[in-house]
Parts: C-alpha cells; structure tokens; sequence
C-alpha cells in the first residue's frame, strides 16, 4: 500500500508491480473523488503509446506536414527515434536557431514536482539554447494579464484569497458570479489533498449564510448551499454587475469613505455608470434588456449586499470569454463599493472552487522545483496564440500595451499538453498545424495531439516513476514511490531528454550528473528545512505536512488596516477602478474602466447577427480533469451513447423533437460534433452545454466533425481581447440536432494505424 498524488486527489494503491489492483483515496481527504477511478483502468489501456514511433510520410519523405494527421505510424526502436529526433533538432538549431523553436508546449502534465512535464521540456530546451515560450495559461489568460493592473497579480490574488474557514463562519451573503463548481473544485494544479467545498459551504450555510448563484447552469455549486439561482444569459454578467453599482450609486449604498481612500478613478467609471460619458445609464432595466434577470431582482440585490457581510466571487469560467476582463473587473468595482474588502469574510473573491486550492490558506513556502536554466532568447506568444502564431509569421500583434511579431517557427515540441483538447477552432488548428517542419510530441497516450506529431514517443504515467508531490498552497508533500513498471517501452520525460541531451553535446548540463532518483532526493534535500525529516523518513512516512501561518487568513487585510505602508502592487497602490495605463494603451475592446460591449457570439445579438440559436457551455468535465484520462472507467461512465453528453433545458429539446439518450449533431459554421443527449432543467433554456476533454476524432470525411464529442470544433480562435490576448473558448453560438441515419463509430479510442519498420 503507497500512497500517490494526482492533481484530482491523493490515494492509496496496492499493485502486483504491472496493475494497480486496488484504489482507494487517501484517509486524510474528507471528500474524496471518483476521478481517481480513471487511473488503473486507464494505465494499461489498448490507446497507452507503447514504444517511439514517426509518421511514415515523415520518415520516408524528410520534414514537412503534407499528410500529418491523417497518415499511419511506423514503429521504431528508441535507439533510432533518439538519433532521428537529435539530428533533426540539431538541424532546426543550426538553420534557424532558438526562435526557429516552439516549446510553449502548454499543458497540466501530471502531479509530481520532478517529472514535471513543462519544466523538464523547458530545462531541456534552455539547454539547446532557448526556445520560443508561451506565457500565462488557458484557465486564466484575461485575469493574469488584467488583475496586476487592477489590484494584484493573480499569484497573489489566488495565495492570499480569504481562507475558506473564515468564510463559513463570518459571511452572511455570498453572490457568485460563475457559482463555487463542484466538479472543478476537486482539481489542484499538482495535486489536491483535502477536498473539502461541500463542507464549508454546508457550515456556512448551517450557520446562516445566504447563497446567490448566477450562472446557465444550476448544478454550477453544491447543493449545500441551498442557493438562489439566477441565471442571465451567458456572457452578459458586467451588464448585471454594472446595474448592482448603478443601484448601489443611485440609492446612496456606495461606501464612499472607503472608495476614497483605497481605490482610484471612482468617479471616472461612475460617469459611464450614470451615462454621463456615452449617454446610457446602467440602469437595472437597462441590464434587464441585455441579461434577461429582471430589473427588480437586480436592484433586490444591490440592497442585500450593502446590508450584509458580503462575498462577491467571480469563477475563472467567466474570464474565459470574449471581453472576459470586464466581469472580472467589474466584480472588483462593485465590491469596492460596498466597502468590505480587507473585511473577515466581506469582500472580493475569484475562483472560489475553480480549483481545491483557491481559499486554502498559504502555507507561505515555496514548492520544490526542477531548475529550468535560462532561455538565451526573449520570444514569447500569449499561450492562446498557437494557431495565429504557426500561420501568421512575422504578423505583428497586440498584447497589454507592446506589439509583438509573431516567431516564424520550423519545429513544435510538445511534451505535458494537449493542443487539440485545449485550443479553439481545432479545424484551424488543424490547418496550423500543418505548417511547422517538424512535430514532436511525448504522452503516455495517442491524444489528438500525439496524431498529429511526427515523431511520438512515449511517456510514463506518474504511477510508473518515483516522484514528490505537492499542489500549489496544498499544506501536504507526497513522496510518490513508483506504484508499478512502465507501460510497455515507455520512458520518463527526463530519461528521454537525458538521451537527446547527451546525443547534442549537452547532456551535463541537462542531467547535472544525476539520475532521476538522485534528482529527487536533491530536490527534497535542497528544499527542506533543519526541522524537517532528511529524505529517508520523509520517504519512509509517505508524507510531510506544511505549517501555514496564517489560516484566518483576510484577502487585503493589511492593506486595509493601512493603504500607505502596505500599498497593493497596483501603479497607484489602491484598487484602479479606472486603469490609466490600460486607458493609455487605447484598446477599444479594453477601455480604462469595466465597460459592457456586446460580445460577437450571445444570445441578445440581433437576429442577424445571432446565425445559431443556442449558446454552447463548454466547461469543464465532471469525471475527468481536462482530456486526462478519457479512456479511464469514470470518465467513460460519463457518456452518453458513448460520446460526450450535452445537456439541454426540457423546452429546448421538446422544441427540437430530440431524445434524451439520442445522438445527436451540435454545430455552427466552424465545425460540428456529435455528442449524447442528456434533458435537464438545471441548464438554463437557450443554453446547450457541452463539457471539454471529450479525445477530438475528427471524421475522416470532415475533419471539422468530431464524432466524440469535443467542443473545441465549435468554439472561435477568438482572443477574449487585445489586452490579454486571453482564451475564450467558454462561450460560442451553436444549434443542435437530430441525427438521421447510422451513426459513425468513435475511433479515437482505438490507437491510430500503426505498421513495424
Ligand atoms: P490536459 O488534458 O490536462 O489538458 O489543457 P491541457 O493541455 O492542460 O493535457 C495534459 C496532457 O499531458 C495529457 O495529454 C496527458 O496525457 C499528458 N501527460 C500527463 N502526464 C504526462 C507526463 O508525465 N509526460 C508527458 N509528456 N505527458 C503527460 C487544459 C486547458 O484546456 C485548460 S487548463 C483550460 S482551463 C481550458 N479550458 C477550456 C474551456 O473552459 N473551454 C474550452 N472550450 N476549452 C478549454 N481549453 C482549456
């Protein structure tokens, strides 16, 4: 029995040295979760990559993309995949140099602080002499970019949110703009070791606190809290909270004292607020005609925050969208407003249960971590940028206040992610994809990405290697014994980079002369304190709990009790209401203060704009995390008819004619995917929701149509705005049908055509 961390939980596993035979989660997890019930049935299954292989049009013909996609795999041995892989990146370097390389290769990877996918591929490649980055994430690309502007980095933000605790036992109203998931709330970036959302909220609400959820989706917090459910149409939610500030202006509920003296250019947004500055009060009716919530109910609301200790959280779904800046933005201003931010459970929040972590107190001490050396050059795309980046290079673009060039990029090594789960448009970036010489890519699994490399070699699972685990502000450190062999020839991330190292000239620099468990220990042992256990006991007890100093901990609280001496990082130290930097940059989708401008895909766009009648969700998935694992038991027991469900209100499926359990067709003019039908009146009419992570099989008739289920087909390569730059793959108009007809197999959980060289 060892124990293991994944970044939807820890738990416990007994192995006969190939399997896992029995899970179990850790004891200490108050609410565990069935997602660790993907791994052992995933770990063996018939889509694990097996040994190296390269595109055979690639191996016969050189680099190039023509029939990348669609062409079969020729195995080979370690030996010659290596010596290819080494010349070819020693060719690109020679031609073109650093910038002729894209190792963004954004993705979560798996749990583990050394074979941490990113930070290996990036070590490796800093060795080669750079490499073409990718900044901030898919989850919170407008926040990252916007927050420093308006009242912290968004490291800070998510380390000093006021502690979970102090919310149960202080707040008497919470309005969550997003709601607090529940499925998201079980995931940690690198791991999450207490799960505990229901229990706070059911304490809060035990003691009193009120729950609001505004949101498509009922189901989108735990039933604990008993909340009211108000659910205006998607992407509208700053109409909503510009009528709260316009209610809280009118009916004299704004906290002046506390908007003078810690925030800026109040009065500047409070001209757009009354309609001084563009001729439209944002009047409750006003937000009526744009949000559908009515007027009454809004200006209701304003009333309850101001007479309560009030919560006003902003989920990070709601950044990831066209203008995915102004609800975030705008959630700051109106709790600035009713000025108790810095307040014991009063205040500002983003993300609560977006991840387990988010209102976990910081245990205020940094994580062990692979060194990643440093990159010999200074290119960089916002990471969302991928498909414009491969097929615009040279275009220039912007980004928070700079314009960049885009990098003309010969070879894409991808190792931790998955592109063609994460990105938009995936038909685009299909397209894109084809333009680079070379592809390379390491999973464990044949992902849609890994169909698309060139060259495919396999990694191991975190269960087939030794490891420390920790999540980000989790208090616990895993040691990670290997829980079982690798499957098949599969290697470690850092055995394979070791070996192309040492092939380039490099390998010293990238091994520092250890082995993978020599690296671990060095980790832990440089990391530890003299109060700590030397790594033997550490890894003999199976874990180590962190101290945190301050679990009562207060979002702003120091800056509160004094703005002077403990200013925010802001450019003025208060809260920018009104941002004169992000003004001075004169982007018209990001203008100085939280503005509504009407997004190109919503439910309100006039008729001819409005081309589909339904707007898709596309969260994220309740029995896996991300595209991880898709073939595990949990996850598959999640389909519908064997593909991704979507959920539909009752109205809108009676008005459609459409089954529940069906297949049917949901589509626009970008793409079209097949998914399962689920009827459910927690979704709110007009909407259709579809959850990410569904393996993309693209049909080979039409590549645009996914027989599995993945949103990504549907969604626009749309940055959520000049600023950013940021994803805004939540949201986009789509209708859905029935389907006539057979319907066409998944194939993607089959591995692709293979052949032995
Ligand atoms: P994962 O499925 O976690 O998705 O995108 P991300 O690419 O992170 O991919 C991780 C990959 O790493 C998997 O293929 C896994 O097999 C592989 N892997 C695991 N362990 C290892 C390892 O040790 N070594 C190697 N080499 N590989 C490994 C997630 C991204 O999707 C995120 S974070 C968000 S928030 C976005 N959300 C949305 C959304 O809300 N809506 C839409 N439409 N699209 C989104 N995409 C984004």
């Amino acid at each position: 029995m060892r124990t293991h961390l994944t970044h939807w939980g820890a738990f416990e596993a007994d192995s006969d040295g190939y399997r896992l035979t029995a899970v179990r989660p850790w004891p200490g997890d108050p609410e565990p979760t069935r997602l660790i019930e993907n791994v052992a049935s995933a770990q063996h299954h018939r889509t694990r990559v097996d040994r190296p292989y390269v595109r055979r049009g690639w191996l016969e013909r050189g680099p190039g993309g023509r029939g990348r996609g669609s062409e079969e795999f020729v195995a080979v041995s370690w030996e010659r995949a290596l010596d290819l892989l080494a010349g070819e990146l020693g060719r690109v370097y020679g031609e073109y140099g650093p910038a002729g390389v894209f190792g963004g290769s954004y993705g979560w990877a798996s749990a583990g602080r050394f074979h941490h996918a990113q930070s290996q591929v990036h070590r490796f490649l800093n060795c080669l002499g750079g490499y073409v980055r990718s900044v901030h994430s898919y989850s919170l690309g407008a926040a990252e970019v916007l927050l420093p502007h308006v009242i912290g980095s968004m490291d800070w933000l998510e380390r000093s949110s006021t502690a979970k605790s102090v919310i149960a036992r202080h707040t008497g109203l919470v309005v969550a703009f997003g709601g607090i998931s529940p499925k998201n709330s079980v995931v940690g970036v690198g791991g999450a070791s207490r799960h505990d959302t229901r229990s706070w909220v059911r304490a809060a609400r035990a003691r009193g606190c009120r729950f609001v959820s505004i949101s498509p989706l009922r189901d989108d917090i735990p039933e604990e809290a008993a909340a009211e459910w108000i659910a205006p149409r998607p992407g509208t939610d700053v109409a909503l909270l510009l009528a709260l500030a316009h209610t809280l202006d009118a009916e004299g509920l704004a906290d002046r004292a506390f908007l003078d003296r810690y925030t800026v250019g109040y009065e500047r947004f409070l001209r757009y607020v009354r309609g001084e500055s563009d001729g439209t009060p944002k009047t409750a009716e006003w937000a009526e005609s744009i949000t559908g919530v009515a007027a009454e109910r809004v200006r209701g609301l304003a009333r309850e925050m101001a007479a309560h200790r009030t919560l006003l959280t902003v989920s990070w779904s709601l950044q990831r969208a066209q203008h995915g800046e102004q609800p975030l933005w705008a959630g700051v201003v109106v709790a600035a407003m009713l000025g108790q931010i810095g307040l014991p459970g009063g205040g500002f929040g983003h993300g609560y249960g977006a991840t387990t972590a988010v209102g976990d107190p910081d245990p205020r001490r940094a994580l062990p971590r692979l060194p990643q050396g440093c990159n010999g050059i200074d290119r960089f795309i916002p990471v969302a940028r991928i498909a414009d980046m491969l097929l615009n290079p040279g275009d220039r673009f912007d980004y928070n206040g700079r314009r960049l060039t885009y990098p003309d990029v010969r070879l894409v090594y991808w190792c931790g992610g998955n592109p063609f789960h994460h990105h938009q448009d995936l038909t685009r970036l299909r397209a894109a994809f084809e333009r680079p010489e070379t592809v390379v890519v390491h999973d464990p699994f044949w992902t849609s990405t890994a169909r698309h490399a060139d060259i495919v070699l396999p990694s191991t699972m975190s269960v087939e290697r030794d490891d420390l685990g920790a999540g980000q502000w989790d208090r616990m450190l895993f040691a990670m014994p290997a829980l079982t062999r690798p499957h098949g020839a599969a290697r470690d991330d850092f055995a394979i980079f070791a070996e192309l190292a040492s092939r380039l000239g490099v390998g010293e620099a990238f091994t520092e002369g250890r082995d993978a468990g020599q690296w671990v220990r060095h980790l832990y042992e440089g990391w530890r304190s003299a109060d700590m256990p030397d790594f033997e006991e550490f890894w003999r007890a199976g874990s180590l709990e962190l101290a945190v100093p301050d679990p009562e901990q207060v979002l702003c609280a120091e800056f509160r009790a004094d703005p002077v001496g403990s200013p925010l990082s802001t450019p003025s130290g208060r809260i920018e209401i009104f941002s004169e930097t992000i003004a001075s940059f004169g982007y018209a989708d990001c203008p100085g203060h939280p503005v509504w401008s009407e997004p190109a895909e919503w439910l309100g766009a006039a008729a001819a704009a409005r081309r589909f009648p339904l707007q898709l969700v596309a969260n994220q998935p309740r029995a896996r995390l991300h595209s991880q694992l898709d073939v595990g038991d949990f996850s598959r027991s999640s389909k519908v008819a064997g593909r991704e469900p979507v959920r539909l209100h009752p109205s809108e499926a009676a008005a459609r004619g459409l089954r529940p359990g069906s297949v049917v067709r949901v589509f626009n003019d970008r793409g079209s995917c097949l998914a399962g039908l689920v009827v459910d009146d927690a979704v709110r009419p007009g909407v259709a929701q579809l959850s990410t992570g569904s393996w993309y099989d693209p049909d080979p008739a039409d590549p645009s149509s996914c027989r599995h289920g993945n949103p990504n087909v549907l969604t626009a390569d749309r940055p959520a705005s000049s600023l950013s730059q940021g994803c805004s793959g939540q949201l986009a108009l789509v209708e859905v049908a029935a389907v006539s007809g057979e319907v066409p197999a998944v194939a993607v959980d089959e591995p692709p055509a293979v052949a032995d060289s």
